[in-house]
């Protein structure tokens, strides 16, 4: 079938709207039309050619809602007509890391995912008879894509389309490494670098764990405006500071903060995020994603004297298991999405949602078909 989609032909060039060839699902394997996208920063990342696993031509896009068109054979927990959320992060329930109880990390289509192709190996995208490489098991910049049935979440068909989407990627990342990696606990103090997407998902999630002090952290002061409206209580401009933020971050707080969150994909500010985390039992949760060769560097004696490092992907949060439950939560305001949706844009204008968030004008930008 033809579906209009927004192409990347090349890295660091603007996405081309085309008319895709879109090859039926396979064994195990669903077609979905997406009626709505977010945009990530990540999008932007692998678009840059800064991604160690970055293809072309390649469908971009992993935060996205949609509805099944039609399901492969096999295929049983989705049907047409099912409103779901396609996940870069699997949940098959039965490899080694689902079984684990102790990671998110499902494996069961992550070799074939980082390779741009379909677990059997092949593209189901191809554009005047080449193929078109996938992205994160998802491809939500095309209107119809393919992706493995385990790398859908089914949800509440009322849920506003254009707002879960968003629980694709961003807000589940950061409201999920406050509950499911830091878990940050009633009183506690918390640094957020970085105040896009994810910063604010994290600062949401803390005021919902009832943290004590929450300072948000950002170069572009005009994101500070919805960091307190989501509950942040100090503001730091690194600009405004000649001393090194963490140094700074440690005078406000005595010894340092119970939590920080790297949410930009900066290793230096990696680093000062580690070093702001407090004596003794501090720890800092990586978000951010940082390029190629890039490496992350500290003293050992900030580890040897009690702070720890960790990392995230998708909030440590099990798409298939709790998605469902996050959109009902976003039905009930028990989470809020709509303060994130800064800008829609019909797919045709979709290198705007790239503009504006390399300029700072946006939280997210959601595209619809
Ligand atoms: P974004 O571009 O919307 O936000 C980044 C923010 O960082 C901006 O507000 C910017 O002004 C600020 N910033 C940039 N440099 C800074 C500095 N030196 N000091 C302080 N603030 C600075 O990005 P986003 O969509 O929120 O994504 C953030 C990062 O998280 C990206 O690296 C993205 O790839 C990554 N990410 C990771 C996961 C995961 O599962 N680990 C999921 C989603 C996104
Ligand atoms: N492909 C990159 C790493 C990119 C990366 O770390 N992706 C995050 C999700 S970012 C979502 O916006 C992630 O979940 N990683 C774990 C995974 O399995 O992909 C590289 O460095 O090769
Ligand atoms: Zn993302």
């Amino acid at each position: 079938m033809k579906s209009r989609a927004a192409v990347a032909f090349e890295a660091g060039k603007p996405l081309s709207i085309v008319e895709l060839d879109v090859a039926p699902p396979r064994k195990g394997e669903v077609l979905v039309r997406i009626t709505h996208t977010g945009v990530c920063h990540t999008d932007a990342f692998t678009l840059s050619g800064e991604d160690p696993e970055g293809l072309f031509p390649v469908v971009l896009g992993h935060e996205g809602a949609g509805i099944v068109e039609a399901v492969g054979e096999g295929v049983t927990s989705v049907k047409p007509g099912d409103h779901v959320i396609p996940l870069y992060t699997a949940e098959c329930g039965q490899c080694l890391f689902c079984k684990s109880g102790k990671t998110n990390l499902c494996v069961a289509v992550r070799a074939t995912q980082g390779k741009g192709v379909m677990p059997d190996g092949t593209t189901r995208f191809s554009y005047n008879g080449q193929p078109v490489y996938h992205y994160m098991g998802c491809s939500t910049f095309s209107e119809y894509t393919v992706v493995a049935e385990v790398s859908l979440a089914r949800i509440n068909p009322n849920a506003n389309p254009e707002q879960v989407c968003l629980l694709g990627c961003g807000v589940t990342t950061g409201l999920g490494a406050v509950k499911n990696t830091a878990r940050v606990q009633e009183g506690d103090s918390v640094a957020v670098f970085g105040l896009g997407g994810i910063g604010l998902a994290v600062i949401q999630g803390a005021q919902m764990a009832k943290a004590g002090r929450i300072i948000a952290i950002d170069t572009n002061p005009a994101k500070f405006e919805l960091a307190k409206a989501f509950g942040a209580t100090d503001f730091v401009n690194p600009k405004e500071h000649e001393r090194p933020i963490q140094q700074v971050i440690v005078e406000m707080t005595g010894w340092g903060v119970d939590h920080s969150f790297e949410c930009i994909g900066n290793v230096g500010v990696m680093r000062a995020a580690l070093e702001c985390a407090h004596r003794g039992w501090g720890q800092s949760i990586i978000i951010g994603v940082a390029g190629a060769g890039q490496e992350i560097s500290t003293r050992p004696f900030q580890l040897v004297t009690g702070r720890t490092w960790k990392g995230t992907a998708f909030g440590g949060v099990k798409g298939r298991s709790e998605l469902p439950g996050m959109v009902e939560d976003a039905m009930s305001g028990k989470i809020q999405l709509a303060p994130f949706v800064t800008h829609t844009r019909p797919l045709t204008d979709i290198n705007e949602a790239f503009d504006l968030m390399h300029e700072g004008k946006s939280i997210r930008t959601v595209v619809r078909y």
